[in-house]
């Protein structure tokens, strides 16, 4: 029996389980706070599939099917393939290992017999001449010439959405030292060229070789922080004139020569520096807007 001292009372929250509460809900808006300051700051991020990320631009897939379609028998030792977007102005575009040591070291043997020296467009007459601002030597490969370039431009294809009747035949390019191409436009200002095909609206350079100094693309009037690429240091004084790409065996570079609403880019002027060091070899697709009769 209970004595009267004992009477049980009503039980309300009790004081110790109300302040435990407060404290774990003062330190979860506190994490909220600090979480929200991290990511204010940049520290954090959230993950996202965004065209940043670098799964979203990993070209590995892409260039595994196309090798595999085009039936090739190259491999490319398991190299990296990712892409890398380098300019608005001009826009222009960098695919890492685009083409195999094996797809480079064919070409070169494909066209080294044939070259002769470099000739550029004659804008009075549209016909080839020869010249200063271009001293390299080259030749034209055939469209499709072979299985290995079949497979080359059907990936070129599918990495610039254009099809590959629009292109014209790869030209093979060498360059000796104090050898170099000027800058200068891959659109034309005469009637005569556009007759097949139309205006040149995009070109694919590879490069098949690297380069020990010099040699790089550069584009002079390309807009934004030109010195902001990681290769800067590495740069000639021609490289460092524009927005320069070194080259690197088995790397493309995209860049178009019209802007989407098919008006020439006068940011896509482009030239080749001289090469200081080495030698370079380099293959040239350029693609019309319409089909090219090859
Ligand atoms: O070799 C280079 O880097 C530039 C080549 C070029 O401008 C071209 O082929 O149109």
């Amino acid at each position: 029996m209970m004595g009267p001292k004992a009477r049980l009372q009503p039980r309300g929250p009790s004081r110790k389980s109300s302040s435990s509460s407060t404290l774990i809900f003062s330190m979860l808006i506190i994490s909220l706070f600090f979480i929200l300051i991290l990511l204010a700051l940049g520290i954090l991020s959230i993950p996202t599939n965004s065209i940043n990320s670098p799964t979203a631009n990993d070209l590995s897939s892409i260039i595994q099917r196309v090798t595999d379609a085009a039936g090739s028998e190259v491999s490319d030792g398991g190299a990296d393939h990712w892409a890398e977007v380098i300019s608005w102005e001009p826009r222009a575009v960098i695919y890492h290992n685009f083409l195999s040591e094996e797809e480079c070291e064919h070409l070169i043997k494909m066209a080294k017999p044939h070259m002769v020296k470099s000739t550029v467009v004659d804008s009075a007459t549209g016909k080839s001449k020869d010249s200063r601002v271009r001293t390299s030597s080259g030749t034209f490969l055939k469209r499709g010439q072979d299985e290995t370039v079949r497979a080359i431009e059907k990936r070129i294809s599918t990495f610039t959405f254009l099809s590959v009747e629009h292109g014209e035949g790869l030209q093979v390019l060498h360059y000796e030292v104090g050898q170099k191409y000027e800058p200068h436009y891959d659109y034309f200002l005469d009637d005569y060229n556009t007759k097949n095909g139309g205006q040149r609206m995009a070109t694919v350079l590879m490069y098949l070789s690297d380069v020990e100094e010099g040699g790089e693309t550069v584009f002079p009037h390309a807009k934004g922080n030109i010195s902001a690429v990681p290769w800067w240091d590495e740069l000639s004084a021609c490289g460092k004139e524009g927005l320069s790409v070194k080259p690197k065996m088995g790397d493309a570079l995209l860049f178009w020569s019209m802007r989407p609403d098919a008006s020439p880019d006068p940011s896509s002027l482009h030239g080749g520096c001289a090469v200081i060091k080495g030698n370079k070899w380099s293959s040239t697709k350029w693609i019309r807007m319409n089909e090219y009769k090859a």
